[in-house]
């Protein structure tokens, strides 16, 4: 029998970089973010003799898969699974496949082994393997706050149908994950603890913002948010620079967009690749500005996504 289900990369727009000291992958700040249509991880899992993983059509060891399942069958009968996950977009370069990959991965066990968790629930399982994999089971604007770290809808895509243009600046694996660069950031970065204690007002009011709809007042809190973050990582040591140059030619023409009135800014991960975020009106200009930057490979433009769900689930002979 197999089961499929697709979920989708997130965005954040009030940015989580650290973990509480302890167990269960707690972040050390609240976060909140969009979820990406055009970018779309697709898991199937079947009954198998022992555990294998896949992705993208290779067999991969994957600590935080392991630990996922070992999680799961604490609480929950979970037999061996073959389980094969695929992305339509690159892995591990700053477009947060492993957010899509943990969401799409617990929502199949779930209807596999048909164990009727709720989607809080499956958040929390999906945060214990990746942070911000706890978003992506919902849908449209997300938080994720203490203090059960189970994420939340705020808004549907339906609610306000934003854009987000991504500007791929490079294809290739990150050099640093981001659980190693969020450890160096909170053991060598003098700015950590301003980090810490900053980013609840932040994500406060980007609650408000949201309800709002307040497309300027966002655009201002959430570069803000992204280049607070990228200064925790630039501060730590050795210095964490996930930018190129692509990146930041990308940043000025963004700025130079807004200031001749598009309604548009920017974000950035853990990675080189830019994701602009416009009113839907804007996005086709934004789109050309940005590929006519140097460097850029190639742009894609998003629409708001909705959560982790199950595609199919059949009897089969495996
Ligand atoms: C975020 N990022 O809020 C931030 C912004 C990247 C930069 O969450 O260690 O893969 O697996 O919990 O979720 C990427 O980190 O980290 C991330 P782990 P995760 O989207």
């Amino acid at each position: 029998m197999a089961t499929v289900t697709r979920a989708h990369p997130n965005i954040a727009l009030i940015k989580y970089w650290g973990k509480a000291p302890g167990e269960g992958n707690i972040p050390a700040t609240p976060s909140l973010s969009i979820t990406l249509d055009a970018l779309t991880t697709t898991t199937e899992v079947t009954d198998a003799e022992a555990d294998i993983f896949e992705l993208d059509g290779r067999p991969v060891a994957d600590r935080k898969v392991t630990e996922c399942l070992a999680n799961l069958r604490r609480h929950h009968p979970v037999p061996p699974l073959h389980i094969r996950s695929r992305n339509n977009f690159p892995t591990a370069a700053g477009l947060a496949s492993s957010a899509s990959g943990f969401a799409a991965l617990v929502t199949a066990i779930d209807a596999h082994c048909n164990l009727n968790l709720t989607a809080q629930v499956r958040s929390d399982y999906a945060r214990q393997g990746s942070g911000s994999a706890a978003r992506s089971i919902f849908g449209g604007f997300v938080a994720l706050r203490g203090p059960n770290w189970q994420a939340e809808p705020l808004a549907t895509p339906a609610d306000w149908p934003l854009k987000v243009v991504i500007a791929i600046a490079a294809a290739e694996a990150k050099a640093v994950s981001s659980s190693e660069g969020m450890k160096r950031s909170a053991a060598t970065s003098p700015y950590y603890p301003a980090w810490v204690a900053s980013t609840g007002q932040d994500f406060e009011a980007a609650i408000s913002l949201v309800a709002s709809q307040d497309f300027a007042g966002l655009a201002e809190l959430a570069e803000f948010s992204c280049l607070k973050m990228h200064g925790l990582m630039l501060s730590s040591r050795p210095g964490l620079i996930y930018w190129n140059p692509t990146t930041v030619a990308c940043m000025h023409r963004v700025r130079q967009l807004r200031s001749n009135g598009l309604p548009v800014f920017f974000t950035i991960d853990a990675g080189p690749q830019l994701k602009a975020i416009c009113l839907p009106e804007a996005a086709r200009e934004v789109a050309a500005a940005l590929a006519d930057v140097d460097g850029v490979h190639k742009v894609l433009v998003s629409g708001v996504g909705d959560g982790a769900a199950l595609v199919a689930k059949e009897a089969g002979n495996d």
